[in-house]
């Protein structure tokens, strides 16, 4: 029979195809349609920027299995069916574990969907040349680990071998997620292990042995507690081989705090203090869509005696600047004189008034030294004198 030329064309595009991506994710925590038409809209969105051919969901895909009903589950459903050469694998974590009332069980997946079984398993799929592996959480948590070393990868085509998984590493003692060592990592036979758990991953992927793993952290932060960068990790594979590993924006909403130091000045009236706050965010956060930013801001300094401070007019003013929803916490003080603080009933201002006339003592004694240190304490403990307190952080969800 006579052999078929390849051309160098043909050649080129054998090449490209064996070239493909995958986008991994992990603790969505999916709580309503509001994040079904958010967060999960802009992780297919980044899919099908990407062309990936696999999305592999590391657990938590749901914040809790009771909050999901049928509507949700047929909108996500729906939303990953505009892309038909996707095939998604769902690892379920401790927060979406794969019990017989969970979403998994309940409803109905098409096809494209592949829920991971509670015992180690893997799936050889035809295109993309890869097998996925994985197992589920079936309980809110998995002290005995789940992870298991793969059979010796069979002669021939060289397949790219992915694991999907809800773990903890590196694990406290005892932890009861799922625990994993590096070591058994290293003697899984995996090329790559897509992790879900940690929601605040750099996203950046470590090595042992000849594997690859990286824990994507959540696509984009929940609160405060997850401030800084989120996104998905976007992995490209070539010939069997992870070539690249690259944490992608979403473009969700982020959370970011930044103190605002201001002077009396910078405090004159609404339309300069809010300036003064816009040209600080700007430079912090230069490439950021203000719309994204959920910003805790922080005032310190002086604040001038004739302005009342009004964080709602303020918020007002910020959010004609583009910040919207600022969550603002004002700790300016007044300027410290002595006559106004002594009109002051309150204990504070009594202890002021007592560390600002001994600093005026020193300094009329020539330490001038001294007494700067007096002023310098009482800028430090002024705002616990007044007795602000930062509002109580939110439950992690991990
Ligand atoms: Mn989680």
């Amino acid at each position: 029979m006579k052999q078929k030329e390849v051309k160098p064309k043909e050649a080129a595009e054998r090449l490209t195809r064996q070239d493909w991506y995958f986008v991994h994710t992990a603790d969505l925590h999916l709580a309503g349609l509001a994040d079904v038409t958010g967060c999960w809209q802009r992780v297919i969105k980044l899919c099908d920027q990407h062309q990936a051919q696999l999305l592999l969901i590391a657990g938590d895909l749901f914040e809790n299995n009771q909050l999901v009903d049928q509507d949700m589950v047929r909108l996500l459903q729906l939303q990953a069916a505009g892309l038909p050469a996707l095939q998604i694998f769902v690892a379920p974590g401790n927060h979406d574990p794969l019990t017989a009332d969970s979403p998994y069980r309940r409803y109905t997946w098409p096809r494209q969907w592949q829920i991971l079984g509670p015992a180690w398993a893997g799936f050889r799929l035809a295109e993309p040349a890869a097998e996925i592996w994985g197992a589920a959480f079936t309980a809110g948590s998995q002290e005995q680990p789940l992870l298991q070393p793969l059979p010796v990868s069979r002669q021939g085509q060289r397949l790219f071998r992915i694991g999907v998984l809800h773990a903890d590493i590196p694990a406290a003692a005892g932890s009861p997620y799922n625990p994993l060592t590096a070591a058994e990592i290293a003697a899984s036979g995996l090329d790559y292990l897509a992790l879900g758990h940690h929601h605040n991953s750099d996203g950046r992927p470590r090595l042992a042995g000849s594997t690859t793993y990286a824990y994507a952290g959540s696509p984009e932060g929940h609160g405060f507690f997850e401030s800084g960068a989120h996104g998905c990790l976007l992995g490209r594979v070539t010939g069997g081989r992870l070539v690249s590993l690259t944490r992608t924006d979403c473009g969700g909403l982020r959370y970011e705090a930044l103190t605002v130091a201001c002077t009396e000045r910078d405090g004159r009236d609404m339309e300069t203090l809010s300036r003064h706050i816009l040209q600080q965010v700007r430079q912090a956060f230069p490439d950021l869509d203000l719309a994204r930013l959920r910003l805790r801001v922080v005032l310190t300094g002086t604040q001038p005696l004739d302005r009342l401070s009004d964080s709602a007019v303020l918020a007002q003013y910020l959010a004609a600047r583009g910040l919207a929803r600022p969550q603002l916490i004002d700790r300016r003080h007044r300027p410290f004189q002595i006559e106004a603080l002594a009109q002051d009933q309150s204990l504070a201002a009594y202890f002021a008034c007592l560390a600002l006339q001994r600093a005026a003592k020193l300094q009329q004694d020539g330490q001038a030294e001294e007494a700067l240190r007096y002023q310098d304490m009482l800028e430090l403990v002024w705002p616990l004198l007044r007795g602000g307190t930062l509002p109580p952080e939110e439950d992690d969800l991990v």
